[in-house]
Order: C-alpha cells, then structure tokens, then sequence
C-alpha cells in the first residue's frame, strides 16, 4: 500500500478552510494508503520562545485530529518529539545538504526577511533537513503538500540522492503530490483571498471550535455584493460563489444546484450557516470530550508513537549501518 506522510505545525487553532480543505480528506485518505500524519512540534520551536505554548498547541491539534475522524488504530497520528530519530537523522540530513542548498530556500528568505529585527534562530535555517529526515524516515512513497512546499520536497529528494550515491541504497525516493482536491474556502470578510489563520481580521475566519451564534454571526455578516441574484460564479460574484461552495462541501449538493434553490442572500446565508454548526456540532462534541480527558489523549498520541517508531528506528539503523557507525 502507499505510504503517504503529512505533517501539519501546531500553531494556531484549526478553522473551515483547514477542515474543508485538507483534514476532511485526511479522514477519507486513511482507508486507501498507509497513512502517517505528524504533529511537527520541533518544528514550530524554529519560533517559539514562550514555555508552554507549543506543548498545548500539539494537544489540542491533537484532540482535534482525532474529533474529526483520524483513527489511531487505522492512521500512525503521532507527535514529532515523541520520535527521538527524527532530530537524529536531522543531524545526518544536515550533514548531507549543503549551506548553498538551504541558503536558496525561499521560505527561509520569506521568514527571515519578516522577522528583520527579530531573532532568527540557526533552525528556521537548517529546518528543511528536519523535514527531510520527516519524510526519508517513513520510507514514504508520497507526500501531499502545497505549491509553498515543493522545493523543500525537492531539497529531500536531492539529499536522499546524495545519501544514497554516498553510502549506498538507503532510502526511498519520495514524491510531491498535489492533494486531491478538497474545497477551497474563501475568508467570509474578503472572499478573494484564502481562509487563512494569518487573517488580519477574525471576523471572517471560522474556526472549527467556534460556539454555534458565533458561526452563525459570522455567516450573517458575511460579505456578498451590491445585486441580488444569487448565481454561481466565482469571478463576478466571489462572496456568493464562496458560501455556495461552502454549502454544498456541507450538504453534498453542488453549488450551482444550490443557487437554483434561492432568491435572496439572507436565506442562504443562513442556511449556510446552520449547516456549518449541524456539520462542526459532533466534531466539536468529541474534542471537548479528548480535550478534558488528558489521560484517554495521551493513550492515543502513544499508540501513535509507538507506531511511528517501529517504523522509524529501522530507517534510522538503516542510516548509521550504511554511514558505518559503530552500534552502541
Ligand atoms: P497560514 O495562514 O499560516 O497560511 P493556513 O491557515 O493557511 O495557515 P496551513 O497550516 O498552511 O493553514 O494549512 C494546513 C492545510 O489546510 C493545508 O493542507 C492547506 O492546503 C489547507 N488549507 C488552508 N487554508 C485553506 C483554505 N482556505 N481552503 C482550503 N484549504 C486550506
Ligand atoms: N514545512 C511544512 C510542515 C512539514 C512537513 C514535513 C510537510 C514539516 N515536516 C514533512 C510534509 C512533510 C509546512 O510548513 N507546512
């Protein structure tokens, strides 16, 4: 079967266009591959400085994963640092990429350009080796990502060409591939640019744990046009476009059925926004239940680690072996 890796930061609180867009998928993708989904907290350490922040992040990240259907008996849902070879064979990575190689990196040019005046830790720069040995240690055939994140799968698949001419066959070529396509979510306020937790107003982001008036306040406010006809059509008419999308990945109908079905903004609006509460009201009855119940979360991260590091210590053998380290 094919084993296929995601890996998602915890930082920030998960909203619809996350849901809509990639974890619903997730959910469906765990019965056709083998599917191995990482809570990548060393990663967010690349800019974090407060105590606490980042070990609370990754459990309600957690809690979430599993609320909305990931099952650890079926899926390997597991916390980065609870694998210690992932900073192990990060160290190896790092030694197999060179300073040029993660100098043209442009998430490192982004990053660091914003931070200007901040501090800009050696790991934000060395942190695309972390995320190769993330993928190499799965022996992972396929890894979906975004556009923003082909060149660090690109710089994976240099490194583990270097690897293996150095020290022979070791690893398995991963591949970049484009999820399948799940809905695109529009911000409620500004229905051109993406639902996006790096939103500057929250007014048009729903999160997938927002109380029911909440969602549904943010549905009545959302922003549509000046006419009144209600038409699918993502260009003349993104607002409308945008809640019609958002009610047919809710009800299963298609958009343009559904515009057939009303007259006027403020029906749809609303059913719009019922569907979404009816749609996040099991989710977010399980979460609350994972989230006060620590011990039950815990059991299930450890499952998931245990899984994951059956896997990922042979890799990691696999390497020293082929370096020719000496076995403790
Ligand atoms: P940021 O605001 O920092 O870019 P984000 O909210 O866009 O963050 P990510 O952590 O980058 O979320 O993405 C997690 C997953 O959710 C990715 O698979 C991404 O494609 C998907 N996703 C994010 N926003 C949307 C959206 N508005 N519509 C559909 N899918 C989305
Ligand atoms: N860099 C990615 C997160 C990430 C990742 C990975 C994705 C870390 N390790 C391994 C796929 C495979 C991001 O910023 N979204």
């Amino acid at each position: 079967m094919t084993r296929v890796l995601s890996c998602i930061q915890p930082t920030g609180d998960v909203h619809l266009g996350n849901y809509l867009g990639a974890l619903r998928n997730w959910v469906i993708g765990q019965h056709e591959c083998d599917a191995f989904h990482g809570i990548v907290d060393l990663h967010s350490l690349t800019i974090t400085t407060e105590p606490g922040v980042v070990g609370d992040n990754t459990l309600r990240l957690a809690a979430m994963l599993f609320a909305v259907g990931l099952d650890p008996e079926i899926a390997t849902v597991f916390v980065q640092s609870h694998v210690p070879e992932h900073p192990q064979l990060g160290w190896i990575m790092e030694c197999t990429v060179s300073y040029g190689e993660l100098s043209r990196m442009t998430q490192f040019k982004d990053k660091s350009a914003k931070r200007e005046a901040e501090f800009i830790s050696a790991g934000l720069f060395t942190y695309p080796a972390l995320q190769a040995a993330d993928i190499l240690l799965y022996d992972t055939d396929e890894v979906p990502v975004g556009e923003d994140q082909r060149q660090h799968i690109e710089i994976t698949r240099d490194i583990a060409e270097r690897f293996n001419g150095r020290f022979g066959q070791t690893f398995v070529m991963p591949k970049p591939v484009i999820p399948r396509a799940g809905a695109r979510v529009m911000d409620l306020q500004d229905p051109t640019s993406k639902m996006s937790k790096s939103a500057n107003s929250e007014a048009g982001l729903v999160y997938l744990l927002d109380e029911p008036a909440a969602v549904l306040k943010k549905f009545k406010r959302a922003v549509t046009d000046s006419d009144s006809e209600v038409r699918y059509d993502r260009a003349e008419k993104p607002g409308v476009s945008n809640l019609l999308e958002i009610l047919a990945a809710t009800t299963g109908g298609t958009p343009e059925t559904l515009a057939t079905q009303y007259t006027q903004y403020g029906p749809l609006k609303s059913d719009t926004g019922e569907a979404v509460v009816e749609m996040l009201k099991p989710i977010q009855a399980r979460y609350h239940e994972l989230i006060a119940d620590r011990g039950e979360l815990a059991r299930l991260l450890s499952t998931g680690a245990h899984k994951a590091r059956a896997v990922a210590s042979v890799t990691y053998q696999r390497a020293c072996d082929a370096i020719g380290l000496i076995r403790s």
